[in-house]
């Protein structure tokens, strides 16, 4: 079976950002909602991040008809218990909050904080019309800094040092950032169940 073009259900043009030419590395194709002509933005009910990926995947391939791949993701604090998780996008009071605000209220909940450990998750569902899915996870470990740092990138990139680096991921930049992240590391994964699921 030849592999499907894959629409990619998000509304995050830093995550569209990413996806796109780790796809392209992966040798996946696909296309953005927005060049597919379909919006889609379900409600994200869901408690673990697979189950919100699969919401967004879901939604978008009713709206599309097409296999659709969709990621959520979050940073989990150990300071704070694992918030914001699957929280997030909206930690800071909304979707209508800057980047800028959310890295802000980060670091005020963190600023009596000795513990700096925290790690992002992603985690990539993909939806078929036949009613196959797939899912892959990655995870990247790091720390949280007292001041952001950085311009690249999006969401808590300037106040996340990965692990072995001395530098954010907004400073990093997208080069370092695509081979390392938990998104990364989720397609890759994503990429292997892919090929099992296709019968490759
Ligand atoms: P879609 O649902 O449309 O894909 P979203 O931004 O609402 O976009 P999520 O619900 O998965 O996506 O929220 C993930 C949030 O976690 C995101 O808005 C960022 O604040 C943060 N986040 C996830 N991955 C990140 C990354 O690689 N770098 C920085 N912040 C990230």
């Amino acid at each position: 079976m030849s592999a499907p073009v894959f629409l990619l259900a998000t509304n995050n043009s830093g995550k569209l950002a990413e996806m796109r030419p780790i796809f392209a590395s992966l040798g996946i194709e696909c296309v953005s909602m927005r060049e597919a002509g379909v919006s889609s933005d379900p409600e994200e009910t869901g408690v673990t991040f697979e189950e919100n990926a699969l919401i967004k995947a879901r939604a978008a391939m009713g709206a599309s008809g097409m296999p659709s791949v969709a990621d959520d993701s979050g940073l989990m604090v150990d300071a704070l218990g694992g918030a914001p998780g699957v929280m997030s996008a909206r930690f800071a009071g909304g979707h209508d909050v800057s980047d800028a605000e959310k890295c802000a209220y980060l670091l005020a909940k963190m600023a009596d904080k000795e513990q700096r450990s925290a790690r992002f998750v992603s985690c990539i569902a993909c939806v078929f019309p036949d009613g196959g899915k797939v899912t892959a996870h990655g995870t990247c470990e790091g720390r949280i800094i007292r001041a952001p740092r950085g311009e690249s990138g999006f969401g808590y990139d300037p106040v996340f040092v990965p692990e072995g680096y001395d530098e954010t991921f907004a400073e990093l930049g997208p080069e370092i950032k695509n081979g390392i992240s938990h998104r990364a590391r989720a397609l890759l994964a994503f990429k292997e169940e892919l090929a099992r699921y296709l019968g490759r």
